[in-house]
């Protein structure tokens, strides 16, 4: 069965894929992204919560392609910053880019201590069918802000965001993981993971 992931960002077809390997083979999903649809509408992210922008944007691809559709909302969500990025993550610098973006982060957190960086990744995992049946479920990534970028793996605002409980209380940040890595532990894993039954439940053949 085709499954569209409603995303023209490719890092995250390619992290869900891994993420989703074993239950794509055992349902016999094939996971494409919205690449495949040039005529597919941009989807207005109005929803205030992850979920509901993931929701958004799943929708608006089954309903095009009427095929099964995933999305993935997610952002970083700093404490001291009341949650903010957050929703608006993807936009942050005003449409300038993924290292604009985090650029004004570091900026806007200034010489803040360490202790007061908190942050987590965040990604809502969003199933939604052709006949509208929906399900949602959220992922949250614990950890905080580094004072400088550092890595080149992953993307967004990884360079910048060191995970908690590291093993040997390593300091990497998430640009420094290897991909095998992040996927098996990171908000979008912990998201997708949680709506394996719900694939399981809408999609076994
Ligand atoms: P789609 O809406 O087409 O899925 P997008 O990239 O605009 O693509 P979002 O609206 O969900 O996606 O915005 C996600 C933002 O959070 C964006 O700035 C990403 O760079 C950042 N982000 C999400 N997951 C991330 C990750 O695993 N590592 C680093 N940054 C991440
Ligand atoms: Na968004």
């Amino acid at each position: 069965t085709k499954v569209v992931l409603a995303t023209r960002n490719h890092h995250k077809v390619e992290e869900l894929r891994e993420i989703l390997s074993d239950v794509c083979a055992e349902l016999g999903l094939d996971i494409v992204g919205l690449d495949e649809y040039p005529e597919a509408p941009d989807v207005i992210e109005d929803g205030v919560t992850f979920e509901q922008n993931a929701i958004l944007k799943a929708a608006s691809a089954a309903r095009f392609t009427g095929l099964p559709a995933l999305a993935d909302d997610s952002g970083l969500a700093v404490d001291v910053l009341g949650g903010a990025p957050g929703i608006f993550s993807a936009r942050w610098s005003g449409g300038n880019g993924d290292r604009a973006n985090l650029e004004l982060l570091l900026a806007q957190l200034g010489d803040v201590r360490d202790e007061h960086r908190a942050a987590a990744f965040v990604c809502a995992a969003a199933l939604v069918m052709p006949d509208g049946r929906s399900a949602a479920e959220l992922g949250r990534y614990p950890g905080h802000v580094a004072r400088v970028p550092t890595g080149t793996n992953g993307f967004g605002y990884d360079p910048i965001f060191v995970p908690s409980d590291q093993p040997d209380g390593a300091e990497r940040t998430l640009a420094e993981f290897g991909a095998d890595e992040k996927n098996s532990v990171s908000h979008r894993a912990l998201a997708f993971r949680a709506l394996v039954p719900h694939l399981k439940e809408h999609l076994r053949p």
